[in-house]
């Protein structure tokens, strides 16, 4: 069975920026639900369900035709969300420092490059979807991608350091339309720290 992950913060941490009544039903509705809603889709295929979320995803193409969809959705949004928790903290914000901030200078020529390029993918996701930063498997770059609904770069060859939900259940109850005030705030909160371990990770 897939598990909804603890939040790795007090639901009142990302206050002011988000509020623990956006996570009660982030985290708690929507998060939860895609967890329950992939463990039904799955409960008649235990190997499935023993997986990780990685390689069920990964590997997805191999599963029942009938059941490739609620992976890539539901799955999709499980691995999404869980990403999105980590990409956070209550003492997250300021800049990022040491190898992070070297590769993020070599690949978009500044930090304020790379914030402005981040900040323009989420902007500009049409509807519902992810802003993300991946290490690049092929090239040994950063790139950032913006993808729909329960898309991940993780199934592009690429390994997710952080990623920001532009999904409207985001930012509704605190910031209502004004997408572009959640992505701004967001910095405040990005957890820097868990993004540099997740980069040693992907070039160790
Ligand atoms: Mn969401």
């Amino acid at each position: 069975m897939f598990t909804l992950p603890d939040l790795p913060y007090a639901k009142n941490a990302l206050e002011p920026h988000i509020s623990e009544n956006t996570l009660n039903y982030h985290y708690d509705k929507h998060h939860a639900g895609y967890v329950a809603k992939l463990n039904t889709a799955l409960e008649d295929h235990p190997h499935l369900l023993s997986m990780s979320i990685d390689s069920l995803l990964l590997s997805h193409e191999t599963a029942p035709k009938e059941l490739q969809a609620a992976i890539l959705n539901n799955g999709g949004q499980h691995y999404n969300h869980s990403m999105y928790w980590e990409s956070m903290s209550g003492q997250g914000g300021g800049d990022p420092v040491g190898a992070l901030l070297e590769a993020i200078e070599e690949s978009f020529g500044s930090f304020d490059n790379f914030k402005g390029d981040f900040a323009a993918a989420g902007a500009s996701q049409f509807g519902s979807g992810w802003a993300w930063l991946s290490y690049d498997n092929t090239t040994g770059k950063l790139v950032i991608d913006k993808t729909l609904n329960a898309d991940t770069p993780l199934l592009k060859a690429k390994t997710p350091l952080m990623t920001m939900d532009v999904w409207e259940h985001a930012y509704y109850l605190d910031y209502q339309n004004a997408r572009p005030q959640y992505i701004n705030n967001f910095w405040e909160v990005v957890n820097w720290a868990g993004v540099s371990e997740k980069l040693n990770k992907a070039t160790a």
